[in-house]
């Protein structure tokens, strides 16, 4: 590189996660592209969620929506955690206010003996719009990224979202041999899923463990965190890695030690707590109430300044929610908390 291109590796983002914080935090959204921007829907009517997720101008455009509004640190790749399940031939599809529907629920071997691996030519529209992104975006970095292999398996053993995720415990339990085949399946098919994408120029990715937190420490460490780990290791040295699930304040050492580089936190836990469970040296992501959007924004602001001060305690911190962005968000308040974060310490 000649030094004179916009290099994301040198930007905000990937240097508090590689614990070489600048003089502010940077800031992203989860689910920050989507529906609580009218350009989104606007965007979208008409077209099938992973319709949309397989057309590369349209995954452009909508990825691209958010920077160009918020003035946000990174931007994360538009797409769903299931497409790259869609992508090997799994019949599952997005209903509109449900998520993620599998047509024919995991049960048996032959089910999970179907999971193949996926390879670069079963995505190539994902190639096609991460290049077209690295393009536009310049110096912003793009943040790939993935299910984890419990959430993953989540619906596909469920069927669909899931409350208290009772089938999954309970296979996972019962028939230890099929859950950590499913399992290392589903690691194969994330970890080539998030190569696809550093290979096509992120700059970063992260990996949705989102119901992660639904398990004990000991069901974790022994079902789920050895596949996890088989996603992140070898991404090892790559570009920095995000690992993040919602109500996960038990988990969070562990899942720092399945190859995370940065760990998400949910607002539960404050993050200098978080980063002390975490030990020396964690970077740390989070952890805005998403609940509290909608709040006045003396409350906000005050709640945003407690969050920064408390990341500060931390080797580096992405601000960000403590989950994603609700569809009824009003989007000037995402506006106001980049400003705020970007404006000099009052
Ligand atoms: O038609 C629509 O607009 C459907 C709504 C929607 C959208 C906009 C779904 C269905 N997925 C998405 C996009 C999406 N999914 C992104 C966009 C990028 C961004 O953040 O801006 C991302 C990162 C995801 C990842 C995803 N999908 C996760 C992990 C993140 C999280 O929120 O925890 C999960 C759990 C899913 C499953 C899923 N897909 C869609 C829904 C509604 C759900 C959740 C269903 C449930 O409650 O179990």
């Amino acid at each position: 590189m000649g030094g004179m291109e916009p290099d994301p590796t040198e930007s905000l983002l990937v240097r508090a996660a590689g614990g070489r914080p600048g003089t502010r935090p940077p800031v992203w959204f989860m689910r920050q592209a989507g529906r609580s921007l009218p350009e989104y829907r606007a965007l979208r009517t008409g077209t099938a969620m992973l319709d949309a997720c397989r057309d590369p101008e349209l995954v452009t455009e909508i990825t691209l929506q958010p920077v160009r509004r918020h003035g946000v640190d990174a931007a994360i790749f538009f797409s769903d955690i299931v497409l790259p399940l869609a992508a090997v031939g799994v019949g599952v599809d997005i209903v509109a206010g449900v998520g993620p529907v599998v047509e024919k629920p995991v049960a048996e071997a032959a089910d999970i003996d179907r999971l193949r691996p996926l390879e670069r030519d079963d995505v190539p529209y994902v190639t096609e719009a991460v290049q077209a992104l690295v393009r536009e975006l310049g110096a912003t970095p793009l943040i790939g990224f993935a299910g984890a292999p419990f959430t993953l398996a989540s619906y596909l053993v469920e069927g669909g979202p899931s409350r208290d995720h009772a089938k999954t415990k309970t296979l996972m339990h019962d028939r230890p041999d099929l859950w950590h085949a499913l399992l290392g399946r589903l690691a194969a098919i994330s970890r080539e899923y998030l190569r696809v994408q550093i290979e096509a120029g992120a700059a970063a990715v992260q990996l949705f463990d989102s119901w992660a937190g639904t398990l004990s420490l000991a069901d974790y460490e022994e079902f789920v965190l050895p596949h996890s780990r088989a996603v992140l290791e070898p991404l090892a040295g790559l570009v920095p890695r995000i690992h993040f699930g919602v109500g996960t304040g038990e988990l969070l050492a562990a899942m720092r030690t399945a190859g995370a580089d940065v760990v998400g936190v949910d607002w539960r836990l404050p993050l200098n707590e978080a980063a002390r469970r975490l030990g020396p040296g964690s970077v740390v992501q989070g952890n805005l109430d998403p609940a509290l959007l909608g709040a006045d924004w003396q409350v906000l602001e005050a709640q945003v300044r407690r969050i920064v001060a408390e990341g500060r305690t931390a080797a580096g911190h992405i601000f960000n929610l403590g989950h994603g962005v609700p569809p009824d968000t009003d989007p000037d308040v995402l506006t106001r908390i980049v400003d705020l974060l970007k404006s000099p310490p009052a």
